[in-house]
């Protein structure tokens, strides 16, 4: 394995002292290690992973620094239109060291949503024409790998991708955690929401632990999991989701349960949810300051009022809180109001150590969920 600080250096020493990016669980003690020792306006983390090579092309085209950024592979999509149409040789030709954490690596057991991305990461980015190399895990190799993929940008000004595999980076504990003090955790208000719908209402959850929590929330209660949509990959997009659902679904209460990380990926959607108005829509956010489910890492939804961008996208109403006894109020209230609703409910970070994961494959969940809907109007 190799530490975060010899990386770190070795890049440092060839000009690139800027990083920006969406953090991954395979990239985590990097990702850390970045939020501890590097300046806030040289190591951004950005809301999705596109914004990140925009943020990346300014710096170079400022500086003529190379940058890096990094990225689960899932996040690849995202930044496929700012690498084909603004960073290729045949547009501006710009040199950016991306650094793609390798979940479903063919051979490795890992989730239903990683395992096809996995496989075709080294295509997608053959097909992309963007060379690409898996990093070593050897110090010395590592530092041969890194001049080599220099001078490869140096000389043709194009991208060059490291691959990251499980394991290649050593620990490095988060020390710039900003644990917030909020009183409940996020499975606990999963909980109360759970506990406070209607046995008609549906819920599209979003990537990472909330649909883990709210899967065992539900095999706790000996409920089925037909009422839940888990969209356990395509993260950011729970919303729209839930959106298509609502339009075709009148007379049923759509819930989206997002995370503060997700809502802000395509934070745009909130403009499309607030001028279509579906009246029979409810957008919670468990707003955690963090992308808790892969490591911690700050997001920047603690900064802003959230509130304010529902209201002025046109949500109808938009609710924040923190405390489980206003939490029970207003989830009554919520019900009276005509939507689109918006409630942020603010969480403390962390999960269970033993959350598990949904037992059901995700074609089960579509049929079972489709089910359900076919017979709601
Ligand atoms: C496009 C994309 N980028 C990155 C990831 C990796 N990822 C999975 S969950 C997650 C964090 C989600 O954070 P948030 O929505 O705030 O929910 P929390 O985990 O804090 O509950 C990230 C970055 C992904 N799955 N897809």
């Amino acid at each position: 394995m190799i530490s975060s600080e010899y990386f770190i250096e070795l890049l440092n020493k060839r000009g690139t002292g800027f990083f920006s990016g969406v953090p991954d669980s395979l990239l985590r003690n990097l990702c850390a290690y970045i939020t501890d020792y590097i300046d806030k306006e040289c190591g951004i983390i950005t809301v999705n992973e596109g914004t990140a090579i925009a943020l990346a092309a300014g710096h170079y085209l400022a500086t003529g620094k190379i940058p890096l950024v990094y990225m689960q592979n899932s996040g690849l999509g995202n930044a496929v239109n700012p690498l084909l149409s603004l960073v290729d040789k045949e547009i501006y030709n710009i040199p950016i060291l991306l650094l793609i954490g390798w979940r479903g690596m063919p051979g490795v057991k890992d989730e239903p949503q990683h395992i096809k991305q996995g496989r075709v990461t080294g295509s997608l980015l053959d097909c992309m024409e963007i060379k690409h190399a898996v990093l070593a895990k050897d110090t010395d190799e590592v530092a041969g790998q890194i001049d080599d993929a220099y001078i490869y940008m140096q000389t043709s000004k194009e991208p060059f991708a490291l691959i990251i595999e499980k394991d290649t980076f050593e620990d490095h504990t988060l020390q710039n955690n900003n644990l917030s003090n909020y009183e409940m955790t996020r499975e606990r208000a999963i909980q109360f929401v759970v506990d406070s719908l209607n046995k008609d209402a549906v819920v599209v959850s979003t990537t990472g632990m909330i649909s883990r929590e709210l899967f065992e929330y539900r095999e706790k209660r000996g409920q089925g999991h037909e009422h839940d949509f888990l969209s356990v990959g395509s993260m950011g997009h729970a919303s729209h989701i839930a959106l298509g659902i609502a339009l075709m679904k009148k007379s049923t209460n759509v819930y989206c349960f997002d995370g503060d990380g997700a809502v802000l990926m395509h934070l745009g959607a909130l403009a499309t949810i607030g001028t279509i108005k579906p009246d029979n829509y409810i957008h919670i956010v468990f707003n955690n300051g963090a992308h808790d489910s892969v490591g911690g890492q700050p997001t920047v939804a603690l900064n802003i009022d959230l509130c304010q961008v529902a209201l002025s996208s046109g949500y109808c109403f938009a609710f924040s809180v923190e405390k489980e006894t206003d939490l029970h109020a207003i989830l009554n209230i919520i019900k009276e109001k005509t939507g689109p609703v918006f409630l942020e409910i603010k969480v403390r970070k962390g999960a269970r150590n033993d959350l598990g994961r949904p037992t059901t494959t995700p074609v089960q969940n579509k049929d079972d969920f489709m089910d359900f809907l076919s017979r709601r109007i």
